[in-house]
């Protein structure tokens, strides 16, 4: 029976390796130096396939991966039937904001009402955290460089994940608003679940112990 375990190259990879090598399995390719999508591990029942961030929940929704590792980001904006969420993993952390120019009033058209435009790949998470706060929004949405928009008149501000903040720093943008902290989970198919379930709940409680061990 073997395991398919989805992770995106980058720092979701890069940050679970360390775990599943506490758990005492090694990923046998470099994902930056092989252009294989599918990788074998030190573990002859799991594999590792290499798929896009935002496909994580997709790959593991309908099967083609037993399990994998998404951001918080990225499970809000995608519907999660089937998914089983066992474990934040307390990995790839930032946070998500909300964005402006640095001399653009935002507080100013919050209070006196105007309908603002947001330009984010987030639609669903943006759209439910100004609800909440009685903000009249225009999502416009993007996939990438949303830190672009309010330069070029695109958008009033945008939201977007901030970690060391210094991708907004050089874009002479500010952090107007903390929406929420973010960090990746483990997602597993719940009907593998059941099929698989000794060795699923094995590597989930892997993944647990390598949790429990971070400062
Ligand atoms: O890059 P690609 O389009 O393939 O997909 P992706 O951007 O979704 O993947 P990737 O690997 O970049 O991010 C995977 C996951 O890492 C995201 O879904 C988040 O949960 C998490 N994560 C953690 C981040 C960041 N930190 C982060 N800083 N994802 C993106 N960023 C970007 C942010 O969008 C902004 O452009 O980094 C920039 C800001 O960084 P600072 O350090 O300058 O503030
Ligand atoms: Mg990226």
């Amino acid at each position: 029976m073997t395991i398919t375990l989805a992770l995106s190259k980058g720092r979701i990879f890069d940050e679970t390796l360390p775990m599943l090598a506490r758990a005492g399995i090694e990923v046998l390719e470099d994902p930056e130096r092989s252009r294989k999508l599918i990788l074998p591990t030190s573990r002859a029942d799991l594999r590792v396939v290499l798929v896009r961030a935002s496909d994580v929940p997709t790959y593991v929704q309908y099967g083609g991966a037993d399990l994998g590792v998404a951001g918080k980001d990225v499970l809000l904006e995608h519907d999660g039937t089937g998914l089983y969420q066992p474990l934040d993993l307390r990995i790839a952390r930032c946070r998500m904001s909300v964005a402006v120019r640095d001399d653009y009033d935002y507080a100013g058209a919050v209070r006196q009402g105007s309908r603002i435009r947001v330009a984010t790949k987030y639609t669903q998470t943006a759209r439910q955290h100004f609800a909440d706060k009685g903000v009249h929004v225009d999502l416009i949405k993007l996939y990438g460089s949303m830190e672009l928009a309010p330069l070029t008149g695109l958008a009033d501000a945008i939201v977007d994940l901030v970690s060391t903040g210094s991708t907004l720093k050089a874009n002479h943008l500010v952090e107007v608003e903390r929406i929420m902290d973010i960090s990746s989970r483990l997602v597993v198919n719940q009907a593998a679940l059941k099929l698989k379930r000794e060795p699923l709940r094995a590597l989930i409680d892997a993944f647990a112990a390598a949790v429990a061990e971070k400062p």
